[in-house]
């Protein structure tokens, strides 16, 4: 049996997507907003049960673009959460703010939404929360809050592809919502990502920002980038969200398998899915408890001797890494330090096999039971 990693990439089949290309090389159109690209966005729009949907390079850039559309004075605070992939607060001090960290809830890693109020002071501009692998954060209460306070909220919707909350696409939440469509996600453009605003204003903007600001032919109107998805991208895309249904009901498969193997092992716990209707198991998080026989440290390095790479996410805190560290805020993220030192996510894709998965299962039984 090969080593086992912590995922791969959904993909479809070789003939499939090399089918799928062949009019680009006559059409030789392979960028620029091509007729893949503006086929994707229309199907993504229908599968996200989004108004409207901008695709670009990839899910950082996603972030970094919506957060720059709406033009914050240098130097405002963003309240976030730390428990996240590093990309989110890169996102916000890019763009030249300052990143306030928020504790999170230890039931599902999501920001915790009563201790969001304590930290708004007279700079704070937004709230960049994060759908961490998929759970839903209180997006109700979050929305009373900006609302009171008259702050934009920004959703890092990476790990929340194709998750809905009472029936509604989980994009629709907050002034702007990203999702990323890395190769690692449920759901993958090989790189690529996509916004959704809730305002058609800052859509249209979106639209310039990503093409260096281009407004027409003469005219550039916006200090933008060049964020594009290339048709190569998009027709991955494409292929991909043809079987999107069947992956994600054999992700389901392997999660529910994993939660009835392990049952009966100590020292385990799961992660609720928040305000999601259902999780689409992008990650498969196990938290170690206080009982557990070993440590989360020493389960990551027993699991790796035996050829099976799971992985912290999230470890360390982003507020704990080297670029961040002592810079920002003291605030208490006692729950988000804790979750970070006892979480593993273990093998999630749907080619992963049942061999592979028994033998994930059998490790961590050999070294917790
Ligand atoms: N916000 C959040 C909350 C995010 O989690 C992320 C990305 C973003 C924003 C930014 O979105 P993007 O700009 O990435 O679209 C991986 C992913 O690269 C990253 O997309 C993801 N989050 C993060 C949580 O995980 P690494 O550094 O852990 O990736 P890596 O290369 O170690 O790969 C993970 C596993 O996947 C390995 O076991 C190998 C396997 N793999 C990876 C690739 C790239 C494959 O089998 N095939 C592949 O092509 O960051």
């Amino acid at each position: 049996m090969d080593k086992i990693l912590v995922t791969r990439p959904s993909m479809p089949s070789y003939d499939e997507y090399v089918e799928a290309i062949k009019p680009l090389w006559d059409s030789q159109w392979l960028t620029n907003m091509g007729i893949y690209h503006e086929k994707l966005e229309v199907e993504l729009k229908q599968y996200l049960k989004v108004s409207n949907l901008s695709l670009v390079v990839n899910g950082h850039t996603a972030l970094e673009l919506a957060i720059k559309a709406f033009d914050f004075p240098n130097g405002s605070e963003v309240i976030t959460t730390p428990f996240t992939f590093i990309s989110t607060t890169h996102a916000i001090v890019r763009n030249g703010l300052k990143p306030v960290f928020c504790d999170v809830k230890e039931c599902d890693g999501t920001i915790n939404e009563d201790k969001i109020e304590e930290l708004i002071t007279d700079q704070t501009v937004a709230i960049v929360p994060v759908h961490v692998y998929g759970n839903v954060c209180n997006v109700k209460k979050i929305q009373k809050i900006a609302k009171k306070y008259g702050l934009k909220v920004i959703y890092d919707a990476a790990h929340a592809f194709g998750v809905e909350y009472e029936g509604e696409g989980i994009g629709n939440y907050g002034d702007a919502s990203v999702f990323s469509f890395h190769s690692t996600k449920v759901f993958n453009t090989i790189e690529g990502g996509a916004i959704i605003f809730k305002d058609d204003v800052l859509c249209k903007k979106i639209r310039k920002l990503r093409n260096f600001g281009i407004q027409d032919e003469e005219v550039v109107s916006e200090l933008g980038i060049n964020a594009k998805m290339n048709e190569f991208c998009a027709i991955m895309g494409l292929c991909n969200l043809k079987h999107i249904n069947e992956m994600l009901i054999r992700r389901r498969a392997i999660g529910e398998y994993y939660k009835e193997k392990l049952r009966t092992v100590k020292g385990i716990r799961y992660l609720e899915i928040g305000m999601a209707d259902s999780s689409n198991f992008a990650y498969f998080p196990v938290v170690l408890t206080e009982d557990a026989k070993i440590s989360r440290d020493m389960l990551y390095e027993r699991l790796c001797e035996n050829e099976i790479y799971v992985r912290k996410y999230f470890y360390p805190l982003t507020s704990e890494q080297i670029c961040y560290k002592g810079k920002y805020n003291t605030n208490d993220i006692s729950c988000a330090k804790k979750l970070s030192v006892s979480v593993l996510t273990l093998p999630m894709y749907e080619r992963i096999t049942e061999e592979e998965v028994d033998k994930v299962i059998c490790t961590v039984k050999k070294y917790l039971d």
